[in-house]
């Protein structure tokens, strides 16, 4: 493309690594141009003939791209001195700042790891801002990194609306095309938007990301949406640089695999060239903007200096074929287009190459003198927050009791007036409630709308709030959970229906990697609250097999931030329900409501027909503390068993039978609270009494069971008789098998048996 470096390399870049060698080869370049230069342009006129970039714009867009360089080098340079800590560049990339210019600063970005060149520009749009210092600061992973607080090298600004993405290729896709159906749907609600109704979602991605399965997952999401002339406004930028890492991708194949695809609009612009790219990007956005509709940009660029800083690429791939790349290094073309529109002297663009290296560097060197993360406390406080008193009074909260005769059918239909009902019947009165108290819950997931779920938990929802607050999604648990990222992202209480543990497996991801963590890499400054309900668990009489029974509650429990509940009754389902709501509303907090799908529609308890799992609805104003278990014979102190889900109404039933064989007063705690485990309780209970069972339906291997009995342990407890009846290490198998790998009432009267013994 441009005369650079000739192959073999000559003596004088002999010892140099390919970062240095790109450095001198613009050097070499601009002082080696000799060509014509055209009269210069004025700021309004186009830069070059037929361009639709006029000068002004060409000459900020090109600074944003020498910022961006220069911060790749200055880290390839500090890297070595500890001085930076990520090096992870977007050299070849910087065509991505066209599509910054040509949006807005409220359009929400999830980004690419290569979006130096869109953030620099981006930062134009806000006026006392500093690119060179924000992402100085976010390199040397400072204390004062506006964007992650020291965390993580992240692209993200909150002024700037561009939400910080971190490694993960892909997983942004759908909380992207989340926030774009968000955008349009708050208005249908009467939502109020945090940013202009005309917005749309940017999100850019790497040519081999486009093939991971998050990715496809969005892009048919997102088609689904605009065949049924729905809008989702979402820019999909994939930059095509032709390799991941170090595979390629196959000639053509991102236009192969696009450019036709129904509904997903198809636009490409060459992202090494700014005055024949600029027109092009301009094309798709203001067709995403317009229509509405999903919109798919192939930008095309290239990758110099590797994959990374350690990623030595002279080891794995050929000089002829890295001298080519290098070749094609768009700021060779930019500062070619500089010259000859006769816009900048071969001095001025030297000049500005060197001043801005120099302020990428003064700005790193300050970077690494500011204060890092250095105490366990603040590397965490954005983690989880939790305010209590403030938790308490909005879940507590009452404002809409004059809305809910008309909810529920009449005054003397109020839930709290009826006689005591099972769990899914209270599950359901507490989301109407929670439905009528606040105007932008939204509630969505598979065949909860008309049908009202598989179990009927949602039934009614639907006719009582309409299509737009009730709704079935497509058949993808990632996307379900990207649409209440988006959601969560413009401000709406997102309450989405998994219906199945085993299906939150199939995109856990979303939750673990993305939801999760958003508060921690955005140091509290983003949050997407929600409230994820999961119809859980086993027991349901040998029906429906492994995925219909899942028990494992181990990879929910790990998940930093996160909270787990899983109430065993109807009552405790729903004041927990408001608490969970009010932890995301004041906190931002994302929730898991495991619902225990072989309790929903429990009545009895010791014998048929007893009624005694009934309970009746607690009225609006009262909510459970987060933490707070139930405790059942709180005098007991000859036996504690600790348990929840379907492990508490076993345990009851057990009680009776140990009473009667020990003469022992049993004490059952109901934790309720799975994540985080209330230490303190398990404490306390495990002090008060002699012997100790824990009862825990989930997996024998990192269960809840393994937290409980740490905490006895660690709270010195540890030499109490103490025994523990767990689910196996198994999958669930079909009919009676069933019984087989979890707990029953037997086995936890036998393991009492045993402590007596
Ligand atoms: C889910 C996932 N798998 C693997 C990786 C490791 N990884 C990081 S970047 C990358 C290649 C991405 O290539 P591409 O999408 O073309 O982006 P590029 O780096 O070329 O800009 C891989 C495999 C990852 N970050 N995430
Ligand atoms: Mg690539």
């Amino acid at each position: 493309m441009f005369n650079t470096v000739p192959n073999p390399i000559p003596a004088r870049m002999k010892g140099l690594n390919r970062a240095e060698i790109c450095d001198v080869n613009f050097q070499e370049f601009v002082r080696g141009w000799n060509g014509r230069p055209d009269a210069k342009p004025a700021d309004g006129e186009a830069i070059l003939d037929g361009s639709a970039l006029d000068a002004r714009g060409f000459r900020e867009l090109f600074e944003s791209q020498l910022i961006s360089r220069h911060l790749d080098l200055m880290a390839r340079v500090l890297r070595v001195q500890n001085k930076v800590f990520y090096t992870i560049g977007s050299s070849g990339h910087e065509g991505n700042a066209m599509v910054a210019r040509l949006t807005r600063h409220t359009d929400p970005a999830f980004l690419h790891y290569r979006s130096g060149g869109f953030m620099a520009e981006r930062f134009r749009k806000l006026p006392g801002m500093d690119p060179i210092m924000d992402s100085a600061l976010s390199f040397a992973a400072s204390k004062e990194d506006p964007a992650s607080g020291g965390r993580h090298k992240v692209w993200g600004s909150k002024p700037l609306w561009v939400l910080p993405q971190t490694s993960t290729i892909a997983s942004h896709l759908p909380k992207a095309f989340g926030t774009a159906v968000a955008i349009e749907q708050a208005r249908r609600i009467g939502h109020a938007l945090p940013i202009p109704d005309d917005s749309i979602a940017i999100c850019s991605f790497g040519d081999a990301s486009s093939n991971h399965a998050t990715a496809q997952t969005a892009f048919n999401a997102a088609a689904w949406t605009a065949y049924q002339k729905l809008p989702a406004p979402v820019l999909f930028v994939c930059e095509d640089n032709g390799i991941g890492i170090s595979v390629k991708t196959p000639d053509g194949w991102v236009a192969r695999n696009f450019a036709q695809r129904p509904d997903l609009d198809y636009f490409y612009a060459d992202g090494l060239d700014l005055a024949s790219g600029y027109a092009d990007v301009q094309r798709a956005v203001e067709h995403c903007r317009r229509t509405r509709r999903p919109t798919f940009l192939h930008l095309r660029t290239t990758r110099i200096m590797g994959h990374a800083g350690t990623d030595f690429e002279v080891e794995w791939r050929s000089i002829d074929e890295l001298c080519a790349v290098e070749a094609a290094d768009p700021l060779l073309r930019s500062a070619a287009i500089a010259l000859e529109s006769g816009l900048m002297s071969r001095d001025e663009v030297l000049a500005l190459y060197e001043d801005t290296r120099r302020k990428c560097f003064v700005a790193a060197e300050d970077a690494d003198r500011r204060p890092r993360l250095s105490t366990l406390e603040e590397v965490m406080a954005p983690l989880a927050p939790y305010t209590p008193d403030a938790v308490r009074a909005e879940a507590e909260r009452v404002d809409h009791a004059e809305r809910r005769p008309q909810v529920f059918g009449g005054e003397a239909k109020l839930p709290e007036r009826l006689p005591p009902r099972h769990l899914a019947l209270q599950i359901n009165a507490a989301l109407h409630d929670l439905f009528a108290k606040y105007p932008d819950a939204l509630l969505f997931g598979e065949d909860v709308a008309q049908k009202g779920g598989v179990y009927t938990v949602t039934k009614g929802l639907q006719r009582a709030f309409g299509p737009r607050r009730v709704f079935n999604t497509l058949l993808d648990e990632t996307i379900i959970l990207g649409l209440a990222q988006g959601y969560a992202n413009m401000g709406m209480l997102a309450i989405p229906e998994i219906q199945y543990l085993a299906y939150f497996h199939n995109a856990g991801d979303q939750i673990r990697g993305e939801a999760a963590s958003l508060q921690f890499f955005s140091n509290g400054q983003y949050r997407n609250p929600m409230v994820m309900r999961i119809a859980s668990l086993g027991y349901q009489r040998g029906f429906g097999g492994h995925f219909h029974n899942d028990n494992s509650i181990t990879a929910l429990r790990d998940i930093p931030g996160l909270v787990v509940g899983c109430p065993s009754r109807g009552d405790d389902a729903a004041t927990m329900l408001r608490t969970l709501v009010a932890l995301a509303k004041v906190d931002g907090r994302v929730c898991a409501f495991l619902e225990p799908i072989a309790l929903y529609m429990a009545k009895d308890l010791h014998e048929p027909g007893d009624g005694g799992w009934l309970t009746s609805y607690p009225p609006p104003e009262q909510a459970m503390v987060l933490g707070e278990e139930r405790v059942y014979e709180a005098d007991a102190t000859d036996l504690v068993v600790f348990t929840f889900g379907n492990g508490v109404p076993m345990s009851l039933r057990a009680a009776r039978r140990i009473g009667q064989a020990h003469g022992w007063k049993v004490r059952v705690v109901d934790l309720r609270w799975l994540v985080p485990l209330n230490e303190a309780a398990i404490a306390r209970h495990a002090g008060e009494c002699r012997r100790i069972l824990v009862v825990d339906e989930g997996r024998r291997s990192a269960g809840v069971g393994e937290g409980i009995i740490t905490a006895i342990v660690e709270a010195g407890f540890g030499d109490k008789p103490l025994r523990r009846v767990v689910g196996a290490d198994t999958f669930t198998p079909l009919a009676g098998a069933a019984f087989l790998v979890i707990p029953s009432d037997d086995e936890i009267v036998a393991a009492a048996n045993a402590l007596a013994g």
